[in-house]
């Protein structure tokens, strides 16, 4: 009799371990795919289904918290630091060229953007496209970009920019459509 008491106490353990795992497990795995606030670039994991439609409803949320640079300049601030980011033409077209312009403020002046790189991405993979940001005019730095269109008619990309500023790293992003030629 008490062996089979601690026999169907252990059963009962184990499903309810089972289930805590399992809510644990259900909880995580949508949770992890791009917020667009890190780092890592917001396209979908390998089998993530169907291209295009199917882009997490989290990647979207992520994606309209960033500053859209597509019809106007927008700023980003990271500690005290403003980075101002720009491009030419706007809309920004697909196989076209276009110039990127970075422009940083620190303390309220003008300041030195060492190691300025741009970077662009979107959903899906589209290949490298990653440009150093040159010394130009009037304290902008700047890159000429040329970027293809994504064959799913996803017209949204981010661009990544990273450099130091007085030894310090700086990084930001932004969005953009990129319009079809
Ligand atoms: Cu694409």
């Amino acid at each position: 009799m008490k062996s089979k008491e601690t026999l169907l106490g252990a059963i009962v353990l184990a499903l309810v371990l089972a289930g805590g795992y399992w809510v644990r497990t259900a909880r995580q795995a949508p949770a992890t795919p791009g917020d667009g606030a890190t780092s890592t670039p917001s396209s979908p994991g390998p089998g993530a289904g169907p291209e295009g439609a199917s882009r997490p409803a989290g990647t979207r949320a992520g994606d309209l918290a960033l500053a859209d640079i597509t019809t106007a300049d927008a700023s980003e601030e990271i500690a005290g630091i403003t980075l101002t980011v720009s491009v030419t033409p706007r809309p920004p077209v697909a196989f076209a060229r276009q110039r990127f312009r970075v422009h940083v403020v620190a303390g309220g002046v003008a300041a030195q953007f060492d190691d300025g790189v741009i970077a662009f991405d979107m959903a899906m993979p589209m290949g490298e496209h990653r440009y150093t940001l040159v010394a130009a005019s009037d304290g902008w730095y700047e890159a000429e970009v040329v970027l293809p269109h994504c064959p799913t008619g996803d017209a949204l990309w981010h661009a990544t920019v990273e450099g130091t500023v007085g030894g310090r790293p700086v990084k930001a992003r932004f969005r953009f459509d990129l319009a079809t030629p």
